[in-house]
C-alpha cells in the first residue's frame, strides 16, 4: 500500500504552486506527502503551511517547511490530508489517528480539500471503520450515555462505543486534551443526520464525519492515480 500512498501524494504535489498556503494533513499518507513537499522547498517552492496536530508541526518542522499561526482572514488555498473512509459523494471518516479536530478545523479554512489515499478507504457506504468522536474529559460517561442513547434513537440497534485506549495503558488523548469514543456502527445510512446529532450532545467536541468539503479525491494503486 505504500506505493499507492505515494502515488497519491506525489500527485497532489502537481497541485502546488510558489506562494500558497496549504493545511498539512496528518497520517502515513500525509507525512509522504510532507516529504515530497520538503523537496520541493529545498529546490526553492515558496509555500507556508498550516499543520493540523502536533505531530504534522514536528515533522513538518524537522523537514524544514515553513509554518505560519493562522489569523482571522487566513484563507488557505488547499489542505492535503488522508481519510479513513470516503464514499462517491465525497463524504468522509476521519479521525482514526486522533487529529480530526484539527483536521476539520483546518479544512474549514481552506478552498479545497486534496484527499490523498489508497483505494482501500474507497466505500460504497460509510461505518465499517468505527467513527471518531472526540469527548471532553469533563464527565465522560455521562456523554458517552448520551451517544448510546442517541445511536439508538437512530436505529442503530447494537451499535458499539469504546472509550480508545492509549498504548500504555489509560485513555488515549487528543491533542486539545480531549477523549475519542469510536463507534462500531457497521454502517451509515445517513452521515448527516448522525452527525447532526451527535454534534448537538454536550460534551461532543466533534465527530470524524467531514462533510460538505470541496473534495479533490487522489486516490491511488500500486499503478497510479485511479
Ligand atoms: C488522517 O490520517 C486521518 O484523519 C485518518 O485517520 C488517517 C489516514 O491515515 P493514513 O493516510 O495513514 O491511512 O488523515
Amino acid at each position: 500500500m505504500t506505493s499507492a500512498k505515494r502515488h497519491a501524494a506525489n500527485a497532489a504535489l502537481e497541485l502546488i504552486g510558489d506562494g500558497m498556503k496549504l493545511g498539512l494533513g496528518t497520517g502515513s499518507t500525509a507525512a509522504l506527502f510532507l516529504d515530497a513537499l520538503a523537496e520541493k522547498v529545498r529546490g526553492g517552492l515558496d509555500i507556508e503551511g498550516v499543520p493540523t496536530s502536533q505531530r504534522t508541526e514536528e515533522r513538518a518542522r524537522e523537514l524544514g517547511i515553513p509554518l505560519f499561526q493562522p489569523d482571522e482572514t487566513t484563507r488557505l488555498d488547499l489542505v492535503i490530508d488522508g481519510a479513513d473512509e470516503i464514499d462517491a459523494q465525497g463524504r468522509m471518516i476521519k479521525g482514526g489517528g486522533g487529529a480530526m479536530l484539527g483536521e476539520k478545523i483546518v479544512a474549514s479554512a481552506a478552498a479545497k480539500f486534496v484527499l490523498v489515499a489508497d483505494v482501500s478507504k474507497r466505500v460504497g457506504t460509510l461505518g465499517r471503520f468505527p467513527l471518531p468522536v472526540e469527548v471532553v474529559p469533563f464527565a465522560y460517561a455521562t456523554t458517552i450515555r448520551a451517544i448510546r442513547e442517541t445511536l439508538t434513537a437512530l436505529g442503530y440497534e447494537g451499535a458499539k462505543v469504546e472509550l480508545r485506549g492509549a498504548e500504555g495503558g489509560g485513555f488515549a488523548e487528543t491533542d486539545s486534551g480531549n477523549l475519542i469514543a469510536d463507534l462500531h456502527l457497521g454502517r451509515i445510512m445517513e452521515p448527516e443526520e448522525l452527525d447532526a446529532a451527535l454534534t448537538l450532545i454536550p460534551g461532543v467536541v466533534t465527530t470524524g464525519l467531514f462533510i460538505g468539503f470541496d473534495v479533490h479525491p487522489l486516490i491511488a494503486d500500486e499503478n497510479g492515480i485511479t
